[in-house]
């Protein structure tokens, strides 16, 4: 199952524009595959002080939202690739990433913690857990 996202996943790299990634040789990359409204895989883990490319792949037909408010709360961040961030007055609120899109989210965790994180689109039962230790 891992291969066949992987090979999916190179497809997609060709297509996006490398400017749009961080190509960051320093930061740790990590990618989650977004696959029959399903966060794969639904457990990452990442490192407080380490900066992150916290990658977004969609293989769906679909929308879907990363909904994850409170890792980013206070912290420095951007995003790269095709992903739309929406904003509200306490920062940000959603990264929507289209249909067979890929969003890069590029930050530094600030302390170790265990969030959860979810797609907010309607009828989309989606939750995944990030890790910073
Ligand atoms: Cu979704």
């Amino acid at each position: 199952m891992n291969g066949a996202f992987r090979l999916i996943g190179l497809a997609w790299l060709l297509a996006v524009p490398a400017a749009a990634l961080s190509g960051d040789l320093d930061a740790e990359t990590i990618t989650v595959e977004i696959h029959g409204r399903a966060f794969i895989p639904n457990r990452i883990v990442l490192h407080a002080g380490r900066k992150t490319a916290l990658q977004f792949r969609n293989h769906d037909t679909e929308l879907h939202a990363v909904v994850a408010k409170e890792l980013f709360l206070g912290v420095n961040f951007s995003v790269g690739g095709n992903g739309a961030p929406e904003f509200g007055p306490d920062g940000l609120i959603r990264v929507i990433i289209p249909a067979d899109g890929l969003a890069e989210i590029q930050f530094t965790p600030a302390s170790a913690k265990t969030f959860s994180y979810w797609c907010d689109m309607p009828g989309h039962d989606m939750r995944a857990v990030i890790v910073v230790e």
